[in-house]
């Protein structure tokens, strides 16, 4: 039957409700309506940045057009709906995203040429939403992307952090210095505050059992502050369906303090008001280690609870009995950051909603899927017991509670293993002891998985091994990792995505969201005219590059240069260390040749982007070196010509954006067994950059996809890796011994070639001693791979026919593939059609 209106005269609503504004003339009185009114400014003041915020609120109106009519069917569909608990997305920029997916990136261009204004300029006046700080973050972004593209309902929650990752200055001697980032500065026109959606959330106080023959306790006191919801809309490609990403921001309670007010005690009261709002305050900026810090876990605790709170609000609005949560919902746990999460949903059932302990915890393990990112051993996140139960008394009580249930199974199946039963405690015993976050998370999980086949495969056979002996191997699989096409091929490389589409016939429409299309192409790399255009785009990319490096550090490129190109954060396994070493080696073959000898070099520019973790100081003097060692070689009148060396400052997702489709070689060179997948190696592929690289991480699925002609393997390989570094240890061998090589870069450092060589010994240090990364043991295998890249480009029309293969074969890494896995092979979710 038809529905009621739900109010007032049904005519009039209709009558004045907006649609979409799609043309030329519709977009133009837009933007200057919102010039006039939401900016209050005019014609005459208006400059680049208000311009775009007059643009960027317009596409918003769209966006909350879309968004509206999507989470309408939502709410009458009642469809299962996933969550992404994410504490990282690493966005970047809105305003093009959103153009392209809602297609209107021509119409806003015409307006805004009449308007008198470039909208390339504007693009380039929006701050990137950098609330991430490498790989994990920027996949919870392209997964978002994926979802609304595909259609199905899925949103994100995580904080809405005043400050997101630093900003990276480079001091006169190398040093990294940070700054922070005030990204919400000149306002977000991405985000509604949903000033209705408020949850509190309470810390400290004491929680005490009933002792009634429930497991209830009641957990009281302590200190309560509000979380408030912030949206953003998440639009799909070419699809009306537009998701939420919900971020939180932390609050003083209303009338807080009361006691301390009425004592008389305003100041004291008011900075109570300040430790409520510091939760959601910063980003912490240490990829892969931050444990022990009480402010973390209060993030940690703060989000899920809100996150939970408002899912269980929205899961009663359908009138289901609690059982049927997991019917309803899924919710995918981004590393062991929201693990609390399990105890709290523990809390929730069992405190609040009455439920049997049993019955509760059945539910919890059906809700919740867990996605693991690293097995680097130091990685691994652990919570003090002590902090928890200062922090989260009833969240303790109920770790305990599982763990005790958990290890009498254990026990069970394996009698008198006491061993076994240390191993898999959720207790590590120690001064103090410590929660294993990672097993509390798999154990609270339906599903656990890797982010490649190898990582996945190690996930099984290293950290969580006795759990697929306890619980079968069936709880756990893969998924391999993928990138959004659109971001990462249409927006940032333009003109190859028009070859594409003209070359396939289709519009991108349909290969965008189909991206294995690209298989068809395979054929055009042995027409001559196809690579010509394919080779003019990627010149043109390098150029792009330049003028980028031109116009903001002042530096000259040589774009007849091979480009080879290394951007990740700065980790001792990711081996930046390996690259740059290779650099002195290639600058003292270059000073070993004589003039006539250096003229058959092929040029090149090594490019390095990354940022490292504050207070990792190995990883900062890394940094050090690569700067100081471009001094030198950029200033050396005998080689500048043939090795030219860039360091650029505060990598971001719009400064990969430039560097990604300009790259003729790129460089993925973990220690094998270290990178668990890997994302940037994909997208460098997909613009048709060639990989030099390790057996690691999907490295190894990006070879079996282009075939092995097309790509650079070198070094050691996973199973051989521990029993190099047992070597290492135990039967040390000199660096002069396992390369002469390498032994020459080492002493030429130390001496001062590159400054003060002192400075450099710690990190020197590190690789004749132990070398726990493998750097001497895989270094002539790596010098050796990049002389096959070096004789592969000699033969320009073989590269490009490597370049148009790889490419083209990349299919498999769209993150459409991988999020249609997730919501097949776990969350059981089926898309959503928004009708028109
Ligand atoms: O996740 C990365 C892995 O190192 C990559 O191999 C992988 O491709 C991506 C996506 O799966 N991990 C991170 O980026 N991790 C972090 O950034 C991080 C942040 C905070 C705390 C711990 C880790």
């Amino acid at each position: 039957g038809k529905e009621k209106w739900p109010r007032g005269d049904e005519k009039t609503w209709k009558e004045n409700m907006r649609a979409l504004e799609t043309d030329v003339p519709g977009i133009s009185r837009n933007i200057v309506n919102h010039v006039q009114t939401s900016l209050a400014r005019q014609a005459y003041n208006l400059d680049d940045l208000g311009a775009y915020q007059a643009a960027a609120l317009s596409v918003r109106d769209n966006l909350i057009l879309n968004w509206n009519d999507t989470q309408l069917q939502y709410t009458r569909k009642e469809p299962k709906r996933a969550y992404y608990l994410s504490l990282e997305f690493l966005m970047g920029r809105a305003l093009d995203n959103a153009l392209l997916n809602l297609d209107l990136k021509k119409q806003y261009s015409e307006s805004t040429d009449k308007l008198g204004f470039n909208m390339e300029d504007l693009l380039e006046q929006e701050r990137d939403a950098a609330l991430g700080n490498g790989g994990l973050g920027r996949l919870a972004a392209c997964y978002l992307d994926s979802s609304a593209s595909m259609e199905l309902p899925v949103w994100g929650y995580g904080l809405r952090y005043k400050y997101g990752i630093f900003q990276q200055l480079i001091s006169p001697e190398g040093q990294q210095l940070e700054a922070p980032d005030p990204w919400l500065e000149n306002q977000n026109p991405w985000e509604l505050p949903r000033l209705d959606v408020q949850y509190d959330v309470r810390f400290y106080g004491s929680a005490d059992r009933l002792n009634d023959g429930t497991p209830r306790a009641v957990w009281s006191g302590g200190q309560e502050v509000v979380a408030q919801a912030y949206d953003v809309m998440i639009p799909g490609c070419f699809t009306k369906s537009t998701n939420n990403l919900r971020l939180w921001e932390s609050k003083p309670k209303r009338g807080f303090d009361l006691n301390s007010f009425n004592a008389g005690d305003y100041e004291r009261a008011v900075e109570s008001s300040n430790s409520a709002s510091a939760i959601t305050s910063v980003l912490y900026p240490n990829d892969h280690t931050t444990f022990g810090k009480e402010l973390r876990l209060k993030q940690q605790y703060f989000w899920t609870a809100a996150s939970l709170a408002d899912m269980i609000r929205r899961f009663k609005n359908i009138g289901k009995p609690i059982t049927q949560f997991p019917e309803y919902v899924a919710i995918q746990l981004n590393d062991t950051h929201p693990t609390m999460a399990i105890p709290e949903l523990m809390r929730i059932l069992v405190d609040e909603e009455d439920v049997p302990w049993d019955t509760a915890w059945q539910i919890t393990t059906n809700t919740f899927f867990y996605t693991n990112h690293t097995v680097l051993p130091e990685a691994l996140e652990k919570w003090p017991v002590p902090l928890m139960q200062h922090l989260l008394p009833r969240h303790l009580q109920i770790i305990y509670d599982i763990n005790m249930y958990f290890l009498q199974a254990v026990e069970k199946k394996f009698p008198g293993d006491r061993e076994r039963l240390a191993r898999m405690s959720l207790i590590e015993e120690g001064f103090p002891q410590q929660i294993r976050m990672a097993f509390l998370a798999c154990i609270g999980s339906r599903k656990v998985n890797g982010v490649a086949e190898l990582h996945s495969e190690l996930v099984k056979t290293t950290i969580l091994k006795d759990f697929v002996e306890f619980e079968g191997a069936g709880k756990f699989s893969n998924v391999t990792n993928g990138i959004t096409p659109r971001r990462w091929l249409d927006q940032c490389n333009p003109e190859l995505s028009a070859l594409i589409s003209k070359s396939l016939n289709v519009p991108k429409q349909v290969w965008l969201k189909d991206l294995f299309m690209l298989k068809k192409l395979l054929p055009l790399a042995e027409d001559a005219a196809f690579r010509k255009e394919w080779a003019e785009i990627k010149q043109r990319n390098k150029e792009r590059l330049a003028h980028h490096v031109r116009t903001t550090l002042g530096l000259e490129i040589n774009t007849n240069a091979m480009f080879d190109v290394q951007i990740k954060r700065l980790h001792e396994y990711k081996r930046q260390s390996l690259n740059i070493l290779g650099v002195i080696h290639r600058y003292l073959t270059l000073k070993d040749m004589s003039a006539e000898e250096r003229k058959k070099v092929n040029p090149r520019v090594v490019f390095f982007a990354a940022k490292a973790a504050p207070g990792y100081w190995i990883a900062k003097l890394i940094i050090r070196l690569i700067v100081n060692v471009a001094r030198i070689l950029n200033a050396d009148p005998e080689t500048k010509d043939y090795l030219q060396l860039y360091f650029l400052p505060d990598y971001s997702v719009s400064l990969a954006e430039v560097l990604i489709p300009a790259s003729d070689i790129s460089q993925h060179i973990s220690t094998a067994g270290t990178e668990a997948s890997g994302t940037s190696n994909m997208k460098f592929c997909l613009n048709g950059g060639l990989l030099l690289g390790t057996v690691d991480g999907a490295n190894i699925e990006i070879g079996e996809e282009v075939g092995e002609s097309n790509v650079f393997f070198f070094g050691y390989l996973t199973p051989e890796v521990e029993q190099v570094r047992y070597n290492n240890i135990y039967h040390p061998r000199p660096v002069e011994e396992k390369s002469p090589a390498l032994a020459r870069v080492l002493s030429v450092v130390s001496q001062g070639m590159f400054g003060d060589g002192g400075i450099y010994e710690p990190f020197l240090n590190t690789i004749r001693q132990g070398d726990y990364y493998l750097i001497a043991d895989d270094f002539d295998s790596y010098i050796n791979a990049l002389k096959m890249v070096d004789d592969a480009y000699l033969d320009k029309e073989e590269w490009i026919k490597k370049s148009i293969r790889t490419a083209c074969t990349m299919g498999k890494f769209s993150s459409d593939r991988a999020i249609m896995e997730y919501a097949e092979s776990y969350w059981n979710l089926e898309p959503v059609k928004i009708p028109a």
